[in-house]
C-alpha cells in the first residue's frame, strides 16, 4: 500500500507542477484530496491492516496528503500571483500616452452637456449667465420666497459653511439663486440661462448625487405666459434630444414660482423622465429684486443635468460620472 500511496503522491505533484491555472489546481486538489480523491481512498482502507502496520501506513498517508497539499497551496498562489499580473498588465492605462489622430482628452459628458445645451439656448436668443457656488441665505432661500420657519426650506437638505452667521453661508442647493443675481444685476427684458454645480446633504444612490449639476433657465418680459414656459420646454427638449421626444407638465409646489409645475419628457419609447421644476416667477421674487410684477412677468425652470446625460448616453448609475476611470470616461 506504501508503494500505492507514493505513486498516487508522485502522480498528483506531477499534474500540480503542470497545472497552468488556478482551475486545473483545484481540479488535482479534489482527485487526490478530496472526499472520493485517491489519497483520501486510502485512509478508508486504514481499517484493514493490523495495529503495526496502520501506524506505519498512517504515517506515509499523512506526509502525503500534507505534501500534496503543500503543492497544490505553493502552485495555487503562484498562479494567482501570474494571473493578477496579466490582469494589471491589461488593465494598464498610460496617462501621458498621446495616440496619433486622438486628442490627448476630452471633455468630460456633463461639460459636454451644458455646452450642448448653451448652443441650444444661445440659438434660441439667451444670453448665459454664472454664479457663485458659496451662497449666502439671502440668495439661495429668502429672496426666493423661502420663508425663514418655511417647511420648504428643508425641501432641500443644505450643506452650511462655518462663516457668519449660523446657517447664513450655504452651498447653493440649486441654480435658482443665480436667477436672483440675475434680476438684481439687469433691469428686464431678461433671457438668460445659467448653468452650474449645486450641492445637498443626501446619501448619495444610482439617481441621486450630493454634488451634481443643473441648469436654470429666466424669461422676464412684458406678457410673459405659462404658454412661453411650456412653448420654451418642449421646444428646448425638441432641440436637445430630436424630435421624437415630448414634453408634459405636473402641477407641483416651489416657493418661487406660482403657479409651479414639474416637467417630464417622453422618449419615443413613451416612457416619460423627470427632468426638474418649473413656473411663472413670483411676485414676492420679482419685488425682492426691484422688477415691477404689474409691468413685468417672467417664467423660470431648472432641472438636473446628470440625470438628463446619464438618460442620454444610458449610463445606469449617477455615480459613475464622478468617476476617475478613464475607461469610462473614454466612452464619451
Ligand atoms: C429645484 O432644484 C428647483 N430649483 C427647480 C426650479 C427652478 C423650479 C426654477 C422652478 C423654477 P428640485 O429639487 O426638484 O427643484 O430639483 C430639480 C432637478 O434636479 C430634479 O428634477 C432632478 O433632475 C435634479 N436633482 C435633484 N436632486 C438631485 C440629486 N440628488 N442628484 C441628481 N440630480 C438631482
Amino acid at each position: 500500500m506504501i508503494e500505492d500511496i507514493r505513486r498516487c503522491t508522485d502522480e498528483a505533484r506531477e499534474r500540480v507542477a503542470g497545472a497552468q491555472t488556478v482551475d486545473s489546481v483545484r481540479a488535482v486538489e479534489s482527485d487526490a484530496l478530496g472526499k472520493r480523491g485517491t489519497l483520501s481512498g486510502f485512509k478508508k482502507r486504514l481499517g484493514t491492516l493490523s495495529e503495526a502496520e496502520r501506524r506505519e501506513v498512517g504515517r506515509e498517508l499523512n506526509d502525503a496528503m500534507a505534501a500534496v497539499r503543500a503543492a497544490v497551496e505553493a502552485r495555487r498562489a503562484e498562479l494567482e500571483a501570474g494571473e493578477r499580473r496579466a490582469r494589471l498588465r491589461g488593465e494598464r492605462v498610460d496617462l501621458t500616452e498621446v495616440r496619433p489622430g486622438r486628442d490627448a482628452g476630452h471633455l468630460h459628458l456633463v461639460t459636454q452637456v451644458i455646452e450642448e445645451l448653451e448652443d441650444v439656448f444661445v440659438g434660441l436668443g439667451f444670453t448665459v449667465a454664472e454664479g457663485p457656488e458659496v451662497e449666502d441665505d439671502w440668495h439661495n432661500f429668502t429672496a426666493l420666497n423661502f420663508g425663514e420657519h418655511h417647511p420648504a426650506r428643508e425641501m432641500q437638505d443644505t450643506f452650511f459653511v462655518g462663516l457668519g452667521s449660523p446657517r447664513e453661508v450655504v452651498m447653493r442647493t440649486h441654480t435658482s439663486p443665480v436667477q436672483i443675481r440675475v434680476m438684481e444685476q439687469q433691469a428686464p427684458p431678461i433671457y438668460s440661462v445659467m448653468p452650474g454645480r449645486v450641492y445637498r446633504n443626501e446619501a448619495t444612490d444610482a439617481t441621486h448625487l450630493a454634488v451634481f449639476h443643473q441648469l436654470e433657465c429666466l424669461v422676464v418680459d412684458r406678457g410673459i405666459t405659462f404658454g412661453h414656459l411650456a412653448g420654451t420646454i418642449d421646444m428646448f427638449t425638441k432641440a436637445f434630444f430630436g424630435a421624437g421626444f415630448s414634453s408634459r407638465l405636473r402641477p407641483s409646489y416651489f416657493p418661487f414660482t406660482e403657479p409651479s409645475a414639474e416637467f417630464d419628457i417622453q422618449r419615443p419609447d413613451g416612457s416619460w423622465l423627470e427632468l426638474g421644476g418649473s413656473g411663472m416667477v413670483h411676485p414676492n421674487v420679482l419685488r425682492n429684486c426691484g422688477i415691477d410684477p404689474e409691468e413685468w412677468s417672467g417664467f423660470a425652470f431648472g432641472f438636473g443635468l446628470d440625470r438628463l446625460a446619464a438618460t442620454r448616453h444610458g449610463v445606469g448609475d449617477l455615480r459613475e460620472l464622478a468617476s476617475t476611470d478613464i475607461r469610462f470616461l473614454e466612452q464619451f
